[in-house]
């Protein structure tokens, strides 16, 4: 979508565009933040994109991931507050790009099957499947631009004794309702995005306890007592968790948050990017250019702070360079800026640095294109805030506000603490007093 803007913002200023066709698996746009209460497989047999819940709720402050030209006050006509639920944030996403009317390039129910590069022509041919009529076909392209998302395809390790455990073991990318773990002792294994939230949302909704098994390092949050963190799980006896300390802990589910791979089956080994989830992803020049052919594309393949506004700012640098805006720079300075970011990256210190990385990544690609003006640094000190405001309270950081970096507006508190808002509904929300 944010590529299909660009291509727009550049016609609507009279720029020449060429021909832009977007293939699409599901059956409207809107991707991970399109809702759909199945898992495993579709109507048609295809592996469900989807990997959001009930009940999620943005889980960084709405003012980091504005566009820099649709706010979300310009949106829902006042302002709102600074968590909202996920019909919400889907609800101003789409307006944005209804609004743009860009839909017409987009053939929906159409998967891709594989991309073939050919050095004579110079082109790609693109398979694939209208699912609705059940047919393959092919068309020729002179660039492809890969933007089908990193967070879909669940990464599932396995434990010894899972074939016997008795309970529910399920990757979090099928979790869609925590109703069903009311009353019981649930287990997270993973220590990143998808514990945290599937197991405080969990509590939200009556589980009794909810422990996370780390690989690597504890969040550390300052949990309440229906909490705990245990190291990795070594093994499970009938329903008994056992862990890496020596203790053990009886527990009815298992949810495997172990986060999910960079699966790009459409692609030959060529074209296709090889990465695990993190800010610097190898082999892209400007996180964008594919290095083994610079008319592949890829957007948003990185691990973000930055959502939406860095696909905005990817897909504005991409369009540039296909509009011959931009240059190429030559392999040897290519390979050398790869090579500085990732070691940049390497050197990580933690959330700040990572933020601030980041930061400087988007505000680059900005500054090289006709994106409107994004305030990076203001965005970054909203992230470090947040970083801190979860560390303050892990239950309650989401009853927090902040102000707009756009429109400089404060954002109002909401009318009922996220820990008592059971009725995620873009509706209750947005019941809120416009003076609280
Ligand atoms: P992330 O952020 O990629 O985290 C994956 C987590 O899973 C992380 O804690 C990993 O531990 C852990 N992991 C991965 N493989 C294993 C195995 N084999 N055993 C145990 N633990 C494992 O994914 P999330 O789903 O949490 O978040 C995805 C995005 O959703 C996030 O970026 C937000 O945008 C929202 P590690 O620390 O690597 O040892």
């Amino acid at each position: 979508m944010a590529v299909l803007r660009a291509f727009e913002s550049a016609r609507a200023k009279g720029a020449e565009v060429p021909e832009v066709v977007c293939f699409e698996k599901q059956d409207d746009w809107g991707g991970l933040w399109k809702y759909t209460w199945r898992t495993g497989t579709d109507q048609y047999g295809e592996q469900v994109h989807c990997s959001m819940y009930r009940y999620l709720w943005s889980n960084g402050p709405k003012e980091a991931l504005e566009f820099a030209d649709y706010s979300f006050e310009e949106h829902f006509g006042r302002p709102i507050p600074s968590y909202p639920p996920r019909a919400v944030l889907h609800d101003y996403i789409m307006g944005r790009v209804e609004k743009s009317g860009v839909r017409p390039y987009v053939r929906f129910e159409t998967p891709v099957r594989w991309v073939e590069y050919n050095d004579a022509t110079e082109k790609f041919t693109v398979r694939v499947k209208d699912l609705k009529a059940d047919r393959d076909y092919s068309e020729e392209f002179d660039y492809v631009i890969v933007s089908s998302g990193h967070f879909s395809t669940p990464n599932v390790p396995s434990f010894e004794g899972l074939e016997s455990f008795p309970g529910r073991v399920m990757h979090a990318h099928d979790f869609r309702s925590a109703d069903e773990f009311a009353g019981k002792d649930v287990l997270m294994i993973g220590s990143s995005y998808s514990a945290e939230d599937i197991g405080t949302q969990c509590i939200k909704y009556g589980a009794k306890s909810v422990t996370f098994s780390y690989r690597s390092n504890p969040m550390d949050y300052h949990w309440p007592d229906t909490f705990s963190e245990k190291p990795i799980l070594t093994r499970v006896e009938g329903t008994i968790a056992h862990f890496a300390d020596g203790t053990s802990k009886p527990v009815d589910a298992i949810v495997m948050c172990t986060g999910y791979l960079h699966h790009l089956p459409f692609l030959p080994d060529d074209l296709r990017l090889k990465t695990k989830n993190c800010l610097y992803p190898g082999d892209l020049w400007k996180g964008v250019v594919w290095e083994g052919n610079s008319k592949l594309f890829y957007v948003g393949m990185q691990d973000q702070y930055f959502t939406f506004n860095m696909f905005d700012a990817q897909a504005w640098y991409v369009r540039d360079i296909i509009l011959g805006r931009l240059p190429i720079a030559p392999a040897e300075e290519r390979a050398a800026d790869i090579k500085s970011w990732m070691d940049r990256e390497a050197a990580s210190t933690g959330p700040a640095y990572d933020i601030d990385f980041q930061a400087d990544y988007v505000r680059e690609l900005i500054a090289a294109t006709d994106y409107p003006f994004l305030d990076v640094d203001a965005v970054a000190a909203l992230f470090k805030q947040w970083k801190h405001d979860k560390h303050d309270d892990i239950m309650g950081y989401r009853d927090n506000a902040y102000r707009s970096v756009l429109t400089g507006t404060m954002s109002p508190l909401h009318h009922t603490k996220w820990m008592e808002a059971l009725d995620d509904s873009l509706e209750a929300f947005l019941a809120q007093p416009e003076t609280a």
